[in-house]
């Protein structure tokens, strides 16, 4: 990739330099401490020039409500090659029968499986928020609890993991339309052919929000269930390096429902300029250097495990499968998940606060905190850095009220991201 930030960043922000400064300033200083800091946030990346190119080009001024040669407005000829070189090389990476590039991002893109598969009130089943779903996966103060009947599965309390035997009880039991599988805070590997085996056994739509693994699963890191579930959903800036969006793959028997659900059930005219980022990324992910990058990322999360339990951290599940973990900050060491976060920031370290399975404090206030490495990965670090990165980690959270020391780490963290440079 190339990492040429210059050309990129000069022409482009000078306009808004003279124009706009206040926007300018803050977009200069988030670059700053997006270089300066080790993000641990497993949700994002860092995408290369050219999908920024893409994304900030003249595509964003047109209308295209429709879908390729049926367009709702003229002037498209230009647009339909994106969008259509955007589903052909996500159906090559992913092994797709059907691609919708449309949706605008993981949470719509969800919204429309649904939309497409289900009628108000139906049962579906999705993981518990707390125990590594998402909202959009049946919690009540989401539209996908409001309008479905949500029958959420949990994690085992003693291994912390799927037990499928309890999913597929309770899937006889609660005879759902929809089973979904995908999660958000899961750091372990998912037999998605149990889920296929499940659905098929009662009778489900076989379903999967992939928005975590999905880069992983491109590059046959982790199984990739597309091929033979019925819809998966995945967002396109996790592990799979693109632009903040999402798409939806499925089976062609269910390609038209898919589409209308998107269009006209539930958008408006897409967004071209990410749709031509967004083949931008699948053209990344398709080159061979991507499959090392996938695996780097397992590697480093393993790595960063190894010496975070040898510093005496209780990860959920003991460890990690794919590019994640959840650290039992409270347990381990008697900070609450908010705190660490917080401390964690102020030495330069960004993650988020995570519930933990069968957690008795708060989402606000949690026990635990999540951590990955997609973007240490894309700024080039491996395993012997990770444990640099867990050292930075550990003596943190062992000095969360000590400013001054925090202070110090950060900047030892802006010393060691320094030989790990990305944007220019
Ligand atoms: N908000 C995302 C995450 O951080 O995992 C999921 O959509």
């Amino acid at each position: 990739m190339a990492k040429s930030g210059k050309k990129l960043f000069e022409p482009h922000l000078n306009a808004l330099k003279k124009f706009d400064s206040e926007i300018y300033a803050a977009l200069v200083a988030e670059k700053q401490r997006q270089m300066e800091g080790i993000e641990l946030i497993p949700s994002e990346n860092l995408v290369s020039e050219s999908i920024l190119e893409a994304m900030g080009s003249i595509a964003t001024n047109k209308y295209s409500e429709g879908y390729p040669g049926k367009r709702y407005y003229g002037g498209n000829e230009f647009i339909d090659i994106i969008e259509n070189i955007a589903i052909e090389r996500a159906k090559k990476l992913f092994s797709a029968g059907h691609v919708n590039v449309q949706p605008l991002s993981g949470s719509p893109a969800n919204m429309a499986m649904y939309y497409a598969l289900m009628e108000q009130g139906e049962t579906f089943m999705g993981l518990k928020l707390t125990e590594g779903g998402h909202l959009t996966h049946g919690h009540p103060v989401n539209f996908s609890g409001r309008q479905y009947k949500c029958v959420s599965y949990g994690v085992d309390k003693s291994t912390e993991m799927l037990d499928y035997d309890a999913i597929k009880k309770l899937a006889v039991e609660a005879k759902p339309k929809l089973i979904l599988s995908g999660y958000t805070a899961y750091p372990r590997a998912i037999d998605f052919k149990a889920f296929r085996e499940i659905s098929d056994f009662v009778g489900a739509y076989c379903c999967a929000d992939i928005a975590h693994i999905a880069g992983l699963c491109a590059a046959g890191v982790h199984e990739n269930p597309v091929p033979y579930f019925d819809v998966v959903t995945t967002t396109t800036h996790k592990t799979l390096r693109g632009p903040r969006s999402a798409i939806i793959m499925c089976k062609n028997a269910f390609a038209e429902k898919i589409d209308k659900a998107v269009f006209p059930g539930l958008q408006g005219g897409p967004h071209e300029h990410i749709i031509a980022a967004k083949a931008v990324a699948f053209k990344e992910a398709l080159e061979p250097s991507f499959k090392e990058y996938a695996n780097q990322i397992v590697k480093n999360a393993r790595a960063l495990a190894d010496v975070l339990m040898a510093k005496g951290l209780r990860l959920v599940s003991g460890g990690t499968d794919n590019h994640l973990m959840l650290i039992d900050v409270f347990k381990s060491k008697g900070l609450t998940g908010k705190q660490a976060e917080h401390s964690l920031e102020l030495a330069g370290i960004y993650c988020n606060k995570n519930t933990i399975p069968f957690d008795a404090r708060t989402p606000w206030d949690p026990s635990g905190i999540r951590l990955g490495t997609p973007v240490l990965t894309t700024r080039g670090m491996k395993e012997s850095h990770m444990k640099e990165v867990g050292e930075f980690i550990v003596k943190a959270i062992e000095n969360a009220n000590d400013s001054a020391k925090l202070a110090e780490i950060k900047a030892s963290v802006k010393e060691f991201c320094k030989d790990f440079p990305f944007y220019k």
